[in-house]
């Protein structure tokens, strides 16, 4: 088979072009049905047809780009990512594995290869989840997994979904149209930053994805009484905030010291009435656990239930705690990662096994097709924030891997 190399310049232009739709002194603000959003999505649709690609917007709000195979009976191969960014984000969370597959598109066409599958870009909406608190909302209507309290969602000024969705050429009412059933897609391949920094640390240029992490998402509500902060004596107080803080350190805890599970985090928090010289009398806060196995998120929710009890019985406030989301942990098939491993070598690159730490869209996209994920390296790890970088070299590297193992799966699947 022989090869298609990728135009690592014309794929460094392209994120490079993608990053400064949404850019901020703060980092990227392309945040899921912003209007910087949706002019993200159409630079990439631009390129998409650029690159020989019919495109369309289903009822979830996915972009997808499709090229014709010889064979029109074989379902699609497709790759993927998502463009929208959490607040104050960085410029290849997403963008690098939507941009790489439309450049391996892009290559394609340039040397007028035409494979035996269908090809298809996926631009997966809402990935992040960042305004309703619901992330993989559009890889979880393509898999059809979306529930009621997903499509009754409200945002935190009480927009519901529908509005949203319409924003960015998607339809709540007929979202259901969106699913797509197993065997509809031949295989999906996500190319990502790693976000951590194992691959960094080690030099390693490719990462071959083992499993997909479980996530448990709760939002605590504390309920302690407003007063007077210069009148009311320390001892006569129900500091919601204070309450807060003491769950806050116990979840800390639960993943640092006592390790239930992987990592704990509590990452976002709303006092009210938010004036200084009033004492909360009400803290909302979001906490989310993080795990490969499905046993140590139970540990992690008990745990949690366990010490908001302790917490309200001693401080004497009232605790309500709302299990927001529940996302299973995903393994990736050894027939797949040895194909990633067979792509890496076809271009010299040395691979690292391992799993990932953050969610992607393709842990839904798994219930519906075979997939695979390739990392690169963060360097120092960082992400989700404007110092994330990836060398042009890494990116191109991903995508150089990308492509071959679309040749292989055209080959085998
Ligand atoms: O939060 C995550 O793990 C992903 O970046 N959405
Ligand atoms: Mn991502
Ligand atoms: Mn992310």
């Amino acid at each position: 088979m022989p090869q298609s190399s990728i135009n690592a310049r014309r794929l460094e232009r392209s994120l490079q072009e993608l990053g400064a739709i949404g850019e901020s002194p703060l980092g990227m603000q392309r945040v899921a049905f912003s209007p910087a959003d949706v002019a993200g999505r159409e630079y990439a649709m631009s390129l998409m047809r650029r690159a020989g690609m019919d495109t369309r917007i289903d009822a979830g709000g996915n972009v997808i780009g499709r090229k014709a195979g010889s064979d029109p009976r074989l379902p699609a191969i497709a790759m993927g990512s998502h463009t929208d960014t959490v607040p104050s984000g960085g410029k290849y969370d997403g963008a690098l594995g939507v941009m790489a597959a439309i450049e391996c598109v892009q290559t394609l066409t340039d040397s007028n290869r035409e494979l035996r599958h269908p090809v298809e870009v996926v631009i997966f909406a809402n990935e992040e989840g960042t305004r309703f608190h619901r992330w993989l909302i559009g890889s979880r209507a393509m898999a059809g997994m979306l529930e009621d309290d997903d499509l009754n969602a409200v945002d935190d000024d009480g927009i519901g979904l529908g509005p949203c969705l319409a924003d960015i050429g998607g339809d709540l009412t007929r979202i259901h149209e969106a699913a797509r059933k197993s065997g509809e897609l031949a295989a999906y391949f996500e190319l990502h930053i790693e976000q951590g920094p194992t691959l960094h640390q080690s030099g390693t240029p490719i990462g071959v994805v083992t499993a997909i992490t479980g996530r448990a998402v709760f939002d605590v509500e504390i309920t302690g009484k407003a007063n007077h902060a210069g009148t009311t004596p320390m001892s006569a107080r129900n500091d919601a905030l204070v309450s807060a803080s003491r769950l806050v350190l116990a979840v800390q805890r639960l993943a640092g010291e006592s390790e239930v599970c992987r990592v704990a985090t509590t990452g976002a928090i709303q006092a009210h009435p938010n004036a200084v010289n009033v004492i909360p009398g009400n803290v909302r806060i979001g906490i989310e656990f993080r795990d490969p196995e499905m046993d140590a998120l139970a540990a992690a929710e008990s745990e949690l239930r366990r010490a908001a009890a302790a917490v309200a019985a001693e401080d004497g406030v009232g605790m309500e705690i709302h299990r927001q989301r529940f996302t299973p942990p995903v393994p990736v098939q050894p027939k797949l990662q040895a194909m990633v491993e067979e792509a890496a070598r076809q271009c010299g690159l040395a691979t690292e096994k391992l799993p990932s730490g953050a969610g992607h869209d393709a842990q839904a996209i798994a219930s519906i097709a075979d997939m695979a994920m390739i990392f690169v390296p963060s360097v120092d790890g960082i992400s989700h924030a404007p110092e994330e970088f990836s060398t042009p070299e890494d990116c191109a590297n991903g995508a150089q891997v990308l492509l071959n193992l679309v040749l292989l799966a055209d080959e085998r699947f």
